[in-house]
Formats: C-alpha cells, sequence, structure tokens
C-alpha cells in the first residue's frame, strides 16, 4: 500500500534559526504513519539533513539543474542536492515556470538529472486562473504532465504535485470536485502512458493554501495521495496537524 506524503516547500524562507521547526517536527512525529519531506532554502540542506539523519524526515531541494556540472553560475545540480544530503527535489514549480520561464522540456530535462542522482523528482504542474476561466483547464494539465514527465517514471522517482497557480498564497483554494477531476484525470492519463500498476504506484499531491483547517476535505478527496503546503510548513504548529490529518 503507498503511503501518503506531506511535503513542505519552504521556497525563499527560513535562516539557521527556523531549523528549530525541523527539530520541533521530528520530535512530533517520531514514527509517523505517511512520508514527511521538508524542502528549505538550498543554503540549510547539509544543516537540515544532519538534524533529520536519524528521524523519518526526508530533505529535498526545490530546484536543480539539467547538468550534473558546470559553468551555470548561481545553479546547483542534482548531484550537488544528493550530496548535500537531499533525497527529493520540487521541479517545475509555477514560480519556477513563471519566474524563470521554466518550460516543460526543460522540466523533463531536469527530472532526468534528479533520477540520474537518485533524486526522486516532484513535479508540479497546474493552470491560471484565466486558463480555468477559458475552460482549457484539463488541456493545460494533459500538456504540461505529458511534456514534463519524462519516460521511465515510477512511484519511486516520480511525485505529481498538482498546485493551480491562482490557490498558490492566495488563502483560495479549489472546490473538492475540482480538485477531484484534475486528480482523477492525472491518474487515468498516467495509466494510459505507464499502465494502471504504475500510475497508481505514483503519489498526486495537492498544493495551493493546504492549512489545518482544509487539510481533512483535502485529503478525503479522490485519488489525492497527500499535499504540497508552503506557508503553512513554515511552522511546526501549522504542519503538524496537516500531516497528522493524512
Ligand atoms: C504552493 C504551495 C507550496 P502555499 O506553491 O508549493 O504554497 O501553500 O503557500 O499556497
Amino acid at each position: 500500500m503507498k503511503r501518503k506524503l506531506a511535503a513542505g516547500n519552504w521556497k525563499m524562507n527560513g535562516t539557521n534559526a527556523s531549523l528549530g521547526e525541523l527539530q520541533s517536527l521530528t520530535t512530533a512525529h517520531p514514527d509517523p504513519r505517511v512520508d514527511i519531506l521538508i524542502c528549505p532554502p538550498a543554503t540549510l540542506i547539509v544543516q537540515a539533513a544532519a538534524l533529520t539523519a536519524d528521524s523519518p524526515l526526508m530533505i529535498g531541494g526545490q530546484d536543480c539543474h539539467s547538468a550534473p556540472s558546470g559553468a551555470h553560475t548561481g545553479d546547483i545540480s542534482a548531484p550537488m542536492l544528493a550530496d548535500a544530503g537531499a533525497t527529493a527535489v520540487l521541479l517545475g514549480h509555477s514560480e519556477r515556470r513563471e519566474n524563470h520561464n521554466e518550460t516543460s522540456d526543460l522540466v523533463a530535462e531536469k527530472a532526468l538529472a534528479a533520477w540520474s542522482a537518485g533524486l526522486t523528482a516532484v513535479i508540479c504542474l497546474g493552470e491560471t486562473l484565466a486558463q480555468r476561466e477559458a475552460a482549457q483547464t484539463l488541456d493545460v494539465i494533459a500538456t504540461q504532465l505529458d511534456t514534463s514527465l519524462p519516460d521511465g517514471a515510477t512511484g519511486t522517482n516520480t511525485v505529481i504535485a498538482y498546485e493551480p497557480v491562482w490557490a498558490i498564497g492566495t488563502g483560495l483554494t479549489p472546490s473538492t470536485a475540482q480538485i477531484a477531476e484534475v486528480h482523477d484525470f492525472l491518474r487515468a492519463r498516467l495509466a494510459d502512458r505507464l499502465g494502471a500498476a504504475q500510475a497508481n504506484a505514483i503519489r498526486l499531491l495537492y498544493g495551493g493554501s493546504v492549512k489545518p483547517a482544509n487539510a481533512d476535505e483535502i485529503f478525503a478527496t479522490s485519488n489525492v495521495d497527500g499535499a504540497l503546503v508552503g506557508g503553512a510548513s513554515l511552522k511546526s504548529a501549522d504542519f503538524s496537524p496537516i500531516i497528522s490529518a493524512l
């Protein structure tokens, strides 16, 4: 039976002082029923991995370059993340797609790089408000999934996160019917490509303004295998009840 996954994306937040939040999570969930992944800023990965080494918490990066090394000032490669102690990496988050012009083709290249380094690729996708209002949501999701996911995806090397752009950091969340529509669609499309067994093994996360107050109903939604949480993952007092709700 596939384990649920609670993933925290700290985005560009956190200094050494924030590591206490990780300590609190390990204390609150010494033997969790679900997998827990925290993606702190790159500056904290080494310390976070050391701090959680004897706990079930996993540490991930928020992005990686598609090349293993080279003249790419400011970038971090997948082997570097693995060397720092990460076991996963977020790829194609809408903030990367929007602010850094990342395309789905590039996301696929990064996923291959992540797999080569032994990292689980958490591939993010989602529609904008304009696309939803134009009834293009499933077309957008289909194209992003088909293009961002390279051949070779398994339940071990890949997680898919559905994050409607209009729900990110806004306090807005889709209805559970809207989440179910996309997650059911993702599962079926994965099954068309990979077969039912492999498609069922890949965890589908919902992300976008998840908080303790809405976690229960989101996690009860069809084909939701966990959450990718931004703002509410920064404090263990907020993230811990979300983990417990899974
Ligand atoms: C979506 C999410 C985490 P938040 O970006 O990836 O952030 O929970 O703050 O909407």
